[in-house]
């Protein structure tokens, strides 16, 4: 019997779609096309070149493949293209560690990682790749930077970066490990720079809006979007300091709280903070606490709550003759609100930290609605924060929290606390999108420094401002900032000496806007042809892992907005559809003395009892298994694709990957799954190559005389058409997997099926109706075995080019049915008929099947008792 060449048979198929160019897209396609689906965008998240692929990409772009090809089964114009996002960090490191340089590494990474990806098959437009590093692709995001810049989208503030004291050098967040350096272990210092901001705060409400209109992303991603933009409507007021002529502005969202204030407090960096402590002993102790926190506002909710007394006090238009504390806390940010509160300890667990290590007065406002007396209502060491009535509280007493709000701010704004103030208000989370890094690996940002005309845009005419090749890294810190030459340049102003901007953007900036970028990839002129993207995007469908849920996602829909907002394309969400992938796990393993082992390194054995244990392949020394957990390289439980593809070919990794788990869970990798994937795929091609009955030739007409049982089985390839489409499209790969491996196994059956001398023909001919379906429906995710079972039945047409079946809905209807037929009790055939076959009709049929001639061999019919649809007892003796 022949055995499938799974290697050959792949290159093969890959050479053919490659020179037949089957995955190449116009970019805007013939409207007279062949046929009217209309357009679908498919993208996967591009990877970093890093320099292998590994199975979560393996995982990811076998997603994107199955719904590519499907679409364009069902008729849709499909593009589909792939890239690189390849500035960063790693290439820098690489340099450092291997003296090889950026560009080099990267490139020679992307090389390796295409050739992998094509040893997965995948339907990419090749035409239509781009590596973000080029300067082809980051000449038109300066240019749209300036534009952002000429809008107000762009703009230059001081902010606070992390500053290793040692290397003097500026590090990013990921080279802070522990608040120390990564390199030189000193502890890491805030510090002050004048850096590059987009403003995204700009559309903070309109990306909380838009999330309301994207239905096809999953709910717990529009969640986090929204905790992340984090909008809170309150209250924005002014309390006057006393014996100064300055007022506190504060905002909060619990309005309804006021007669339970009992301080005020200040950011450390508040504009008066300073006028207020004025030389005062011990603040700069306390400053220096404050900094040593850092700037993570995880670290500072768990952070003790410390504060400073200024010794000033405020008053409350409607407090008359209270004075209240002026603090400066830890626990205020200077960038949310107004960068200053009033502390209501009942309330507010901070403040109640607060208020019990100052003893300050906890007054509670809102009590429970259980609570008969508000003199029972006793705070102790846990503020109460949920619904209640005001108490305490004057005129709202009695009121339940919404409607005290209400009043507090019609009182407010009745009397007026100082211009400006008074008015309900909207705050965002949200902080505008710092752009500069002081990196050499990225885009430069295109600005010069000129010591009399300030910040200068580089002329669109000298665009692009490319990095300079020879940079060094023997020293530490920005390489731009060393180069003997690059910085220095003419002010496009004045032409007086000037200095260009070293800082280049954050990685984030090129794969905010990449996805238009692949609908025109090679237009040298701008970014973009805005008809061309305005004809593909948005994205329908964008595949890839749930740790982008917030920030690349929501910079692509402010970057999206940015461009809108700029006349570059007419959209302003860029994914309408976005599906998340779980993670690929493992099991651990770990040899005697604790050190981790690599999956190849060992061998698992299962005893008799069933109990799997594991052995080190090189000495037999005993293994201990442990949890299955996300593949990491630190745990090596690890597999590289490379070795899969090498020894069981692409289309068994991808079957495996979609057969087991629903896609957006996570996935263990067993050695089992890829074996059952693998002898599935072997049986699909013996069911061709030595089919269970033999196969009818093609294009031959159905055969007139149709028995019920083949009836059945033509209705099963039919339905399968209908389901597994809507399966593929509810990403419910496993689902449409399985269903395909039972008509496989009911297709295989013909070969038991009954009287088959009499109805080969007919059972030729399913079966290669069944085979054809079942071909066509698993070519999305077998793309190789697919294309090759295709030919072998006949066909000269490719896959590629051929579409969806087309399933007929009468005989989805079943209009038989199968019933038992006893004889004394004992089942001894089960017969098929017309749903509507009557008591005569179902008697006779049963009389007449030789299992139940046989049974009643020598013996008298004393009873025939038909229920019809349901059984048939025969009484014989
Ligand atoms: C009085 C109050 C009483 C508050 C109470 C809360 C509970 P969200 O909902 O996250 O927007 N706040 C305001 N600005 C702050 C800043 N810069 N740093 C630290 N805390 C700040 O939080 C709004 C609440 O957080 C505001 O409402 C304010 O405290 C505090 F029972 O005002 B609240
Ligand atoms: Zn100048």
């Amino acid at each position: 019997m022949s055995r499938y060449n799974i290697r050959e048979t792949e290159e093969k198929w890959q050479r053919f779609w490659d020179s037949s160019q089957a995955f190449v897209t116009d970019d805007i396609p013939d409207k007279n096309h062949h046929t009217d689906k209309g357009k679908y965008y498919v993208l996967e998240m591009f990877p970093y070149p890093s320099g292998r692929i590994h199975v979560g990409h393996v995982r990811n772009y076998t997603l994107g493949d199955v719904v590519a090809r499907y679409r364009s089964a069902r008729g849709h114009h499909v593009l589909r293209p792939m890239g690189w996002d390849a500035f960063g960090l790693p290439a820098e490191n690489a340099a450092i560690e291997r003296g090889k340089h950026p560009a080099d590494w990267t490139y020679s990474n992307i090389e390796e990682m295409r050739a992998q990806l094509n040893q997965m098959g995948l339907a990419i437009d090749w035409n239509r790749e781009i590596a973000t590093c080029h300067p082809d692709y980051y000449k038109h995001e300066q240019k749209m930077f300036l534009d952002f810049y000429r809008e107000g989208l762009a703009y230059r503030k001081e902010s606070v970066v992390n500053w290793d004291p040692v290397d003097n050098t500026v590090l990013a967040n990921e080279q802070v490990i522990d608040g120390k350096g990564w390199r030189t272990g000193a502890p890491v210092e805030r510090r002050k720079l004048n850096q590059w901001f987009l403003k995204i705060t700009d559309f903070a409400d309109d990306l909380v809006e838009g999330l309301k209109g994207l239905e096809k992303w999953p709910e717990k991603v529009r969640v986090m979007q929204e905790n992340w933009i984090g909008k809170s409507k309150g209250l924005q007021f002014k309390w006057p300091i006393t014996g100064l002529d300055e007022d506190i502005e504060v905002f909060t969202t619990r309005p309804d709280t006021l007669f339970g204030a009992s301080f005020l407090a200040l950011a450390s960096d508040h504009p008066l903070a300073e006028k207020l402590v004025a030389n005062k002993d011990g603040f700069d102790d306390f400053l220096s606490q404050c900094q040593a926190l850092g700037t993570s506002e995880e670290a500072i909710a768990q952070a003790e709550k410390l504060g400073f007394d200024t010794g000033y006090t405020a008053t409350h238009p409607l407090l008359p003759g209270k004075e209240f504390p002026i603090y400066i806390a830890n626990f205020v940010l200077m960038d949310y609100g107004t960068g200053a509160i009033f502390g209501v300890p009942a309330h507010d667990q901070r403040d109640l930290d607060f208020a019990r290590k100052y003893n300050l007065a906890v007054t509670p406002v809102i009590a429970p609605h259980d609570i008969d007396n508000p003199a029972d209502f006793i705070i102790e060491n846990e503020a109460y924060t949920g619904p209640g009535r005001a108490v305490n509280s004057q005129f709202l007493d009695g009121m339940g929290v919404d409607s005290a709000k209400e009043a507090i701010i019609k009182k407010v704004e009745e009397i007026g606390a100082g211009p400006g103030s008074g008015f309900g208000t909207t705050q965002y989370r949200l902080r505008d999108w710092g752009v500069s890094r002081q990196r050499y690996w990225g885009c430069p940002i295109p600005f010069i420094h000129c010591a009399d005309c300030g910040v200068v845009p580089v002329p669109d005419d000298q665009l692009p401002v490319t990095l300079p090749d020879d940079v060094s890294f023997d020293q530490p810190g920005n390489p731009l900032e060393h180069h003997p030459s690059w910085k220095h340049t003419k002010c496009p102003n004045c032409g007086k000496d000037a200095r260009r901007e070293t800082d280049t953007f954050d990685t984030f900036f090129e794969s905010s806007w990449y996805f238009a970028r692949y609908c025109d990839p090679k237009n040298e002129a701008i970014g973009f042809d805005k008809n061309k993207a305005d004809y593909w995007c948005p994205v329908d469908q964008y595949i890839g892992g749930v740790e982008h849920a917030v920030l690349h996602l929501l910079y692509s829909r402010f970057f999206t907005r940015a461009m809108q907002k700029c006349g570059y394309l007419s959209f302003a969400e860029p994914f309408k559809g976005l599906y998340t992938q779980g993670m690929v796990t493992h099991r651990t393993f770990q040899d005697e003395n604790g050190k981790w082992l690599f999956p190849n390194e060992v061998i698992e054995q299962k005893g008799d009892g069933g109990q799997v244990s594991a052995i080190k392949a090189d000495d037999n020394t005993p293994v201990k298994i442990g949890r299955v957990i996300k593949m990491s390289k630190s745990k090596r439980n690890v597999v590289d694709p490379a070795d899969i593809f090498e020894s069981y070919g692409a289309d068994v990794a991808r079957l495996f990957i979609l057969s087991d788990s629903p896609p957006d869970r996570d996935l263990e990798w067993t050695e089992a799954g890829l074996d059952g994937a693998w002898r599935y795929i072997n049986k699909l091609y013996r069911m061709v190559e030595d089919p269970p009955v033999p196969l009818s030739p093609i294009n031959m007409g159905a055969p007139k005389n149709m028995p019920e049982d083949l009836i059945k089985i033509r209705r099963e390839a039919h339905l399968s058409v209908k389901e597994v489409a809507e399966f593929i499209e509810a990403f419910h790969m496993n689902k449409a997997v399985a269903r395909l491996r039972e008509l496989t196994n009911s297709l295989a059956s013909l070969s038991t099926i009954k009287n088959l001398d009499e109805i080969s023909e007919a059972a030729g001919w399913v079966l290669r109706e069944g085979l054809e379906i079942l071909v066509r429906c698993i070519n999305p995710m077998v793309p190789h075995l697919a294309e090759e079972l295709w030919s072998r039945l006949g066909h000269d047409i490719p896959l590629t080019k051929t579409l969806w079946p087309e399933y007929q809905e009468e005989l989805l209807v079943e209009n038989s049915i199968t019933i038992a037929v006893q004889v004394n009790g004992k089942l001894r055939a089960t017969i098929t008929l017309p749903k509507e076959a009557d008591k005569d009709a179902t008697e006779k049929t049963a009389l007449s099947e030789p299992n139940v001639q046989k049974a009643v061999e020598n013996k008298q019919i004393r009873k025939v008792i038909v229920v019809p649809g349901r059984i048939v007892n025969i009484v014989a003796g």
